[in-house]
């Protein structure tokens, strides 16, 4: 049954049902995206002189009470020279993923492209002196990857009237109107002008914005670029898409157009001490639920100060895309299917197909379906002859005979073919 869940806050675009406005198509279709949490705090990686501080990584700043003073000076060491934006483009490529949202400016405040309205910014402020936006932009442009921007609009630890830093600032003195008016908004114009097109805008953490002035956000990216979606996160129940919690994903399907970020192992931005990796099962089980509850999976990584990718993710993204490869049809593109709160399975539709993600492959290889009807034919996704499975109906059940061993160890998609389609 789909209907509306808790743990997503639906704004007005998204209504239960609407999932009509044609700008959000191949969101809709895409499923997959890679997420970066990218910025200064991967030089302290979780240890602020010597001290491991709890949390996730990028809120290092806040978690430990580090003076702006104190952590402006990462800058001065960051020069990630391992940085390639044509590899990290092609990893999610090869992934299966058909997005990238990076940071510009995570709650820290420094900014991870060329800004004219601060110097704290990777251009000016470090010996790399390179705009890693900049570059992931032509590379995505040239890989077929669409690219969005994180921006922390709300909380900005570094600004004096940002939201959140009440160790260096006065927070009852600060002018957050004329932050959100003349710093946010200019660079929300830059970093709509300066790198082409933008798939999305992912504003975070809302907090005290006020209706008026997410409207206003909002209002300014569609402006610049018609096409930019706005994550729900601008605040206010405002923007194109609903985010579900971090990590949270809807017990049932959810008729709109909605998300689920995610951490790969417990952090955002890279700690050196968190290892916690979740398995390439574990994944690919959460992205087949999410698409088959309706949702996207935005999946993160964590670089390190050098610009490198964590190999624990590395080796996990390519599982997933090799995975994907073979089983792509049953994910892009496709609707919840009509098997819904089943333990073993999930099943996800287009017109004319219906796809049976079996987790748990059943002893002896007979799958009992549930409110399947018009069912033509069956067989195994990744079994290129589409040698036909036995099918038969017992009482209201559908009865398919697969394999006796489970033909895939994460998930074995059998295809249902309903109607006319092939
Ligand atoms: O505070 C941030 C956090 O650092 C991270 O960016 C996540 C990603 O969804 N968003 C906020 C918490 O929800």
């Amino acid at each position: 049954m789909i209907q509306r869940d808790d743990s997503i806050a639906l704004g007005r675009g998204q209504r239960p049902g609407a999932r009509q406005d044609p700008r959000l198509d191949w969101w809709r279709d895409a499923k997959f995206g890679l997420f970066i949490h990218w910025g200064l705090y991967a030089i302290p990686a979780g240890v602020w002189k010597g001290t491991p501080i709890p949390g996730i990584g990028e809120w290092i700043m806040r978690f430990a009470r580090i003076p702006v003073a104190e952590y402006e000076k990462l800058a001065e060491q960051f020069n990630p020279v391992a940085f390639n934006a044509a590899e990290w483009v092609s990893l999610a490529r090869r992934a299966g993923q058909k997005y990238i949202v990076i940071t510009s400016k995570h709650h820290d405040g420094f900014c991870m492209f060329q800004t004219a309205q601060t110097r704290y910014n990777i251009v000016d402020a470090t010996p790399f002196g390179r705009d890693p936006l900049k570059e992931l932009a032509a590379e995505c442009q040239k890989q077929g990857i669409k690219l969005g921007f994180y921006y922390s609009q709300t909380q900005d630890w570094h600004h004096p009237d940002g939201h959140g830093n009440d160790w260096d600032f006065d927070e009852t003195k600060k002018d957050f109107d004329g932050y959100i008016e003349h710093y946010v908004k200019a660079q929300v114009r830059e970093l709509l002008t300066n790198y082409g097109p933008i798939c999305l805008i992912w504003f975070d953490t809302p907090m005290i914005i006020r209706p008026e002035q997410s409207a206003s956000l909002v209002e300014l990216c569609h402006t610049l670029q018609p096409d930019c979606l706005v994550c729900g996160r601008v605040g206010n129940e405002l923007g194109d898409y609903a985010s579900a919690g971090d990590n949270k994903i809807p017990r049932t399907a959810v008729d709109a157009d909605w998300e689920t970020p995610a951490t790969i192992n417990d952090t955002w931005g890279y700690k050196q001490d968190d290892h916690n990796w979740k398995s390439t099962s574990d994944l690919l089980h959460k992205l087949v639920d999410i698409v088959s509850k309706g949702g996207n999976y935005l999946l993160n990584v964590g670089p390190t100060a050098e610009g490198i990718i964590p190999q624990p993710s590395v080796e996990r993204l390519l599982a997933m895309g090799e995975w994907l490869a073979v089983n792509g049809e049953a994910i892009y593109g496709t609707r919840p299917g009509p098997i819904q709160g089943v333990e073993w399975c999930r099943s996800t539709a287009r017109p004319g197909k219906l796809y049976v993600h079996v987790f748990d492959w059943p002893r002896g290889g007979e799958l009992r379906l549930s409110g399947v009807n018009g069912v033509t034919g069956a067989y195994l996704l990744s079994d290129p002859a589409r040698t036909p499975l036995r099918v038969a109906q017992s009482g209201a059940d559908l009865l398919v005979f697969g394999p006796t061993q489970a033909p895939d160890p994460i998930d074995s998609v059998v295809v249902l073919t309903r109607g006319s389609a092939a």
